[in-house]
């Protein structure tokens, strides 16, 4: 996988999976994409995040995240391209 890539997890039918899948796609960064089924035991996932939960993102600089707000924060931080500048 190219070292600049990110990597999503993340559960097809989420809402909150969406916002961040919009979110990569409209800022043009190289993603991959794994989908889950949250009802089936996912013991590599939890590797990566042990709490569990979709969507987690593996960024190249700031290791594994989660939360799609946490998520959003994290690359408005990166982008500046997240929030309306006057919000
Ligand atoms: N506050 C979290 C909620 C994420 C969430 O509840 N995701 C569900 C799938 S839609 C999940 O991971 N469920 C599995 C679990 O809670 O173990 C966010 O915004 O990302």
């Amino acid at each position: 996988m190219n070292s600049n890539a990110y990597q999503l997890y993340a559960s097809p039918r989420s809402p909150f999976a969406r916002r961040i899948r919009l979110a990569l796609r409209r800022l043009e960064l190289p993603l991959t994409e794994t989908f889950l089924d949250v009802f089936v035991d996912n013991p590599e996932f939890w590797k990566q995040n042990p709490i569990g939960t979709l969507p987690t993102l593996i960024t190249p600089d700031a290791g594994t995240l989660s939360d799609s707000s946490h998520l959003l924060e994290y690359l408005h931080e990166k982008t500046g391209k997240i929030w309306p500048k006057t919000f």
